[in-house]
């Protein structure tokens, strides 16, 4: 489930880089009256991805874009026939550094917004860039642009970006993908896509369109990365990784008429949380979430709310479900937790012991309680159904929990 969620992700940025290399060798097939418009199809691309970012309040991918948009107009008035060599030189030299390096940073940065004094101060970092870059373009700062294309190993090149771009493009790759494998975030798996997609625009920087048609391909990769992040914001419990609520509202007014219900309920959880603290109860919570997830049956999981789950088994029988979950309880009932223990900052014990309790684990077991009803006779509609359920859930909880109830 998890590779193919996985495969599924990777398949858009791919896609979108696919179409692009396809489209180059036609950029020129338009007719010139018609040339000019890639350029603005380009400004179209990065208004429309921008428009998005802010209204999503994704900081973070607006700066990205305004990255690749600076480098975009950089390209259009710089990078052309005519300009001295110096300036050409000086503008590619530090857009192949500073946009890959923004990429990077903005993978490992939080989401903080834009308007606020962090926003403010990415927003100085770029604008430090654009000088620097005006100043290595300077006739006097030979030295600046001889250190933009600095010699890292002695091969033969085959690209026109510097090496130390193509150093910087495969740094933000690596740094983006790791980002997204730690959060699972759309928009960190966008900005190595996009750092590809720039580096695909550097390396054709002398073919015509290229450059133009990549940088499009990446902000476009941005933009649709902010638009999956924003969907799983909205359909994804943010602790578990479940479908959310909302996500088991659709649900339940798209179901069919065979189903089964179930409503899952975590034992004397609050005792949990009071021995050991809400941090605690939090992790316990996310690894009993990863089981209830991998339920049999073609049952789906969601996180109706608290320490609460909601499950729905299409096409079977409350007794067949009931054989499932039962798996799933004797599973949950048996599995030793390993928590880390909650850091206590300040603490007045000596450094010594309060390293070994930074790494001491220990185990926890929780067990649950699920009632679970089907389809049919006076349960005719899915509010009725999970009704049931939720009676079924209180006969298993006053019978002594640690059971399913039907
Ligand atoms: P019972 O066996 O009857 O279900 O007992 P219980 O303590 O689990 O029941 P109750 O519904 O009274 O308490 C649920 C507790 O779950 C309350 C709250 O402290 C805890 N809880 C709810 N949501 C979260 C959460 O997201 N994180 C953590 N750590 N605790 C939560
Ligand atoms: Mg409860
Ligand atoms: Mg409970």
């Amino acid at each position: 489930m998890t590779v193919y969620r996985t495969l599924l992700s990777l398949a858009i940025p791919v896609a979108v880089l696919i179409a692009a290399a396809a489209w180059v060798p036609r950029a020129t097939e338009f007719p010139a009256a018609l040339a000019g418009l890639g350029h603005y199809a380009v400004w179209i691309v990065l208004a429309l991805a921008g428009v998005v970012s802010l209204a999503f309040q994704r900081g973070r991918a607006v700066l990205a874009l305004l990255s690749l948009a600076i480098a975009y107009a950089a390209y259009a008035h710089y990078l052309q026939p005519g300009v001295p060599e110096d300036i050409v030189f000086a503008i590619f030299g530090a857009m192949c550094l500073f946009v890959p390096l923004n990429l990077a940073a903005l993978s490992l940065l939080q989401e903080r917004g834009l308007f606020n004094r962090h926003g403010f101060g990415r927003l100085a970092v770029i604008a430090f860039q654009v000088l620097l870059a005006a100043w290595a373009a300077l006739p006097g700062n030979r030295a600046a642009r001889e250190g933009l294309y600095t010699e890292i190993v002695g091969a033969a090149a085959a690209t026109p970006v510097p090496q130390l771009g193509i150093a910087a493009i495969a740094l933000s790759v690596i740094v983006a993908c790791a980002a997204w494998y730690r959060t699972r975030s759309s928009i960190d798996l966008a900005f190595a896509g996009a750092a590809i997609a720039f580096g695909a625009a550097a390396h054709g920087v002398t073919t015509p369109g290229m450059f133009a048609i990549f940088v499009a391909a990446g902000v476009l990769i941005l933009a649709i990365g902010v638009l999956q992040d924003t969907f799983r914001m909205a359909f994804r419990d943010e602790l578990t990784g479940l479908p959310s609520r909302r996500a088991w509202n659709e649900r339940l007014a798209g179901l069919g008429r065979h189903y089964s219900i179930a409503m899952l309920d975590v034992d004397h959880f609050k005792n949990l949380n009071d021995t050991h603290g809400h941090d605690i109860g939090d992790q316990v919570l996310k690894l009993v979430a990863s089981r209830i997830a991998r339920i049999s049956g073609g049952g789906t999981a969601y996180r109706f709310g608290g320490e609460e789950f909601a499950l729905v088994f299409p096409g079977i029988s409350a007794a067949d479900a009931t054989a499932h979950l039962d798996a799933l309880r004797e599973e949950i009932a048996g599995y030793k937790m390993e928590i880390r223990r909650a850091d206590r900052p300040g603490g007045d014990k000596p450094g010594k012991q309060r390293r070994a309790g930074r790494n001491a684990h220990r185990t926890l077991s929780v067990t649950v309680s699920i009632g679970v009803a089907q389809r049919g006779g006076r349960h005719d509609t899915p509010d009725a159904v999970v009704q049931a359920a939720d009676k079924a859930l209180y006969r298993a909880k006053d019978n002594g929990r640690n059971r399913v109830s039907r």
